[in-house]
């Protein structure tokens, strides 16, 4: 993906351009991406001259470090509010419902909810769009904006470990040059509470390789139970974050198979195969690299055992 064509869209640029007053808003259960380029995009509008807050009620304290409080308002938006959707590829995971002027995503198959104006594009972040943006804006990329950017690549790689690309490597460069702190980034991202390191040796542990695909495309299962979270004292929201080292090392599917109180949750991630054939004879759905399926009321044998079956076809 050539970083030269990712142009705004001029409706985009024309809805933002105004010196306006501005809310901006990103998905429920935010990622570092989601809150690196809420926070982008409102420092983008204040330099340029316009009013802009982010309205995210819903931050795990996890991703706290993610969003500075100075770029936070609390509440809805106020009437005549312009309302930008960032990072969100469906209007119904807005954490503010409604209806949004502007809508700035990287999700290829965001269907463009904003009333106004769209700006869909893939790139590796949310925040790799708002490097041009703030370039057509006239503001400069730099400091605290520069750290808030590359935030956004350092989450949706995963800090360079998954759905990496050369294109990611570029925008990591420009950011990096921009004076981004790339260091205190990878830090911070990196950051666990001491009983995740305990956990994720017992999810490594867990790991085991499934044969069986007439394909030949490697399958590694991780199976976790549904006390494991507890019994290593993890943060909320800790135990979502992907343990995407144990893709199987020449690629193929990652199935992590995470048990709750109601059922078991799949969630397939992966590298050069498409994974929907596995989710739909599941029962469940998503994208070629990134699937779910939902399993209701039965525990990790029986899933595992359903993962086993519909493997096998
Ligand atoms: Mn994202």
């Amino acid at each position: 993906m050539g970083q030269d064509r990712l142009l705004p869209d001029p409706a985009v640029l024309d809805a933002l351009r105004v010196g306006g007053d501005f809310a901006v808003i990103p998905h429920v259960l935010p990622d570092v991406d989601a809150l690196g380029s809420a926070e982008g995009l409102c420092r983008i509008l204040r330099a340029a001259g316009g009013r802009a807050s982010v309205h995210a009620p819903d931050v795990p304290d996890i991703y706290r470090w993610a969003l500075a409080p100075e770029v936070c308002a609390d509440g809805e938006p106020a009437p005549g509010v312009t309302r930008v959707a960032i990072d969100t590829a469906r209007q119904a995971r807005l954490q503010i419902p409604g209806r949004v002027a502007v809508n700035i995503d990287h999700h290829e198959d965001n269907p463009g909810f904003g009333a106004q104006a769209n700006w869909v594009a893939a790139a590796p972040s949310c925040t790799c769009l708002l490097l041009p943006l703030a370039e057509a804006l006239g503001v400069p990329v730099r400091g605290e904006l520069a750290t808030a950017l590359y935030r956004g690549l350092v989450g949706d790689t995963e800090c360079f470990r998954v759905n990496l690309s050369p294109a990611a490597f570029l925008w990591a460069a420009r950011l990096a040059a921009a004076g981004a702190d790339c260091a205190g980034t990878a830090e911070r991202f990196g950051q666990r509470s001491p009983g995740f390191w305990g956990y994720l040796a017992a999810v490594e542990r867990a790991a085991f390789d499934l044969a069986g695909s007439a394909s030949g495309v490697p399958l590694r299962v991780v199976p976790i139970p549904a006390d494991l979270a507890g019994c290593h004292a993890l943060l909320p929201y800790e135990h979502a974050l992907l343990p995407g080292h144990l893709f199987p090392p020449e690629g193929g599917i990652l199935a992590i198979l995470q048990e709750g109180q109601g059922g078991v949750r799949f969630r397939l991630r992966s590298r050069g195969v498409d994974v929907l054939p596995l989710a739909h004879a599941l029962g469940g759905g998503g994208h070629p690299q990134a699937a779910g399926v939902q399993l209701v009321g039965v525990g990790l044998d029986t899933a595992v055992a359903a993962l086993r079956a519909a493997w096998a076809g």
